[in-house]
């Protein structure tokens, strides 16, 4: 039966037209040619049991221990359930990104740079493969999203060959608040021009306030340029693959429960990596930016929507 679920702040039903599920890509494991094929065309892979189960569920209570243990993030549960404080209010639980003591534990690496994905990029991008050490663990609380958007605007400053790992920490219903894509808005013709304008955006060269997301609202990317939201209920172990050019955004956490999930970055190891997010991270702090606290002008996304006509 079609569940009531929010993309955003739209409440669409689940499944229906405007909200399909994700069909995933398993039957091409073997098959990297067919994988690079799909990703192309339809932006992403959706592979179950990426990880093992078992890892992802150990990282998952290594994260609520560790949120549980900062005075000002205090879960209101046992750290099995997941239950956060609401005076937490919106936003991530900003000591969670970056390299930093619960990125980097091994319980969480274990996942996130264990054997399956390197052997899956490996075969993926036939040649020898590395991930960023910046690591953007979340915790989403109880009515946060995140808006639609694609990943260039913030890590297009070294290979092209970059790709998103989404891996939810637990079992995660679309309702805790699940990565939803826009299949096709990597290739599909109706997307060029976002893609020659905001897609080429580098938010922090460019001095751009806020987010850097396109949008809130998922109808806006639908009516204007085409292609499908899909999303999924997503076991502990299955991932989302995407390119740095496929729009995507969340639906909202409508319950108590923190959802935990992290995004990593993987690419050719031969290839430039951005240095943002390589290395010493954080020893020199930019000026200005997204990051920055420093700004000559300040655009926000809506401004050049309007300057570039979309
Ligand atoms: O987890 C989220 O809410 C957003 C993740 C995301 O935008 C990404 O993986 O690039």
């Amino acid at each position: 039966m079609a569940r009531k679920v929010e993309l955003g702040r739209k409440e669409f039903l689940f499944p229906s037209k405007d909200l399909l599920q994700l069909e995933d890509s398993n039957h091409l494991l073997d098959n990297p040619e067919g994988l690079r094929k799909e990703i192309q065309e339809k932006g992403y892979l959706f592979i179950r049991g990426f990880h093992d189960r078992e890892d992802v569920l150990q990282a998952r209570l290594s994260v609520l221990n560790y949120v549980n243990e900062k005075a000002e993030f205090k879960l209101i549960s046992s750290p099995s359930e997941g239950v956060l404080d609401e005076r937490c209010g919106r936003g991530c639980i900003p000591v969670m990104e970056g390299k930093n003591d619960i990125t980097h534990c091994p319980e969480v690496l274990n996942v996130l740079e264990g054997y399956r994905p390197k052997q899956f990029f490996q075969r993926f991008l036939g040649a020898e493969a590395r991930t960023f050490d910046f690591k953007w663990l979340r915790g989403i609380n109880r009515k946060q999203f995140t808006g639609a958007h694609v990943d260039n605007v913030y890590m297009g400053r070294g290979s092209k060959n970059l790709y998103t790992v989404w891996t939810p920490f637990g079992d995660t219903t679309v309702e805790m608040g699940t990565l939803a894509v826009c299949e096709g808005s990597n290739s599909l013709p109706g997307f060029r021009k976002l893609q020659a304008t905001y897609g080429e955006l580098d938010i922090e060269k460019e001095n751009v306030e806020g987010t850097g997301w396109f949008t809130e609202d998922p109808s806006e990317i639908t009516s204007k340029f085409g292609g499908q939201w899909k999303t999924s209920d997503f076991q502990a172990g299955d991932v989302l693959i995407f390119t740095m050019r496929t729009i995507h955004m969340s639906t909202s956490n409508l319950t108590d429960f923190i959802r935990i999930s992290c995004d990593t970055r993987w690419q050719p190891a031969d290839e430039e990596a951005d240095p943002r997010y390589v290395g010493n991270i954080g020893a020199v702090a930019p000026k200005y930016g997204l990051f920055g606290k420093e700004r000559e002008k300040v655009f926000t996304v809506e401004d050049l929507k309007k300057q570039w006509g979309l």
